[in-house]
């Protein structure tokens, strides 16, 4: 089965204004849309067609050299970016609760010090890439990955990301990404980490 693009969980214009309407409608429609149509073209025919895409990106090691650059950058930005929807919402923001609190408490020291390390891995992202906040042998890190690397194919859970790209932020705030980045806290859905973090355990 070829792969499609989940609907995204809320309205277009839903994360105005700390994501505009304009943003997510090129970000999801054309560049999320290309990623999906891209994978399903580069595993035709291949021994990992009709897998998950996490099972895809763990195992991009069994696809023929010819393949695997292209499998490793279009199923990434297929993956990523269905996650990247996941960890936005409206009315989004503040401080998460409950588990997820601690969590962050316990491996960051508080959630303002989670916020500034993730931050800090946002902006010094050199050109295109990702901040996540993953679980990896039962701890949270915080972690980069240039282009459309996914943390799924190094063994890790991403359970929170922000895009970096400048597809991502730059029809609204030009070159500021950390105008983009500080907006995008007015976003995070941390219910939605949360359950990620617990299908983790
Ligand atoms: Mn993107």
């Amino acid at each position: 089965m070829a792969y499609t693009l989940a609907p995204l969980p809320y309205d277009f214009a839903a994360l105005e204004p700390f994501i505009s309407g304009d943003i997510m409608h090129v970000h999801y429609e054309k560049h999320h849309q290309a990623y999906c149509d891209n994978t399903n073209k580069a595993l035709a025919g291949t021994a990992l067609e009709g897998k998950s895409i996490e099972e895809v990106l763990e195992n991009l090691s069994q696809l023929p050299e010819d393949k695997r650059s292209a499998v490793r950058n279009q199923a990434g930005g297929y993956f990523n970016h269905t996650l990247f929807w996941n960890c936005m919402k409206p009315q989004g923001g503040g401080k998460p609760a409950g588990d997820l609190l601690k969590v962050l408490e316990d491996s960051f020291g508080s959630f303002e010090s989670f916020q500034e390390k993730f931050t800090a891995a946002a902006m010094s992202v050199f050109g295109s890439g990702w901040a996540w906040l993953v679980a990896k042998d039962g701890k949270l890190q915080i972690v980069q990955t240039p282009n459309q690397d996914s943390p799924v194919s190094q063994g890790m859970t991403p359970l929170f990301a922000i895009d970096v790209w400048e597809h991502a932020y730059y029809l609204q705030y030009k070159n500021l990404r950390a105008d983009y980045v500080k907006a995008f806290w007015n976003v995070a859905d941390w219910d939605g980490v949360g359950k990620r973090l617990i299908q983790t355990k």
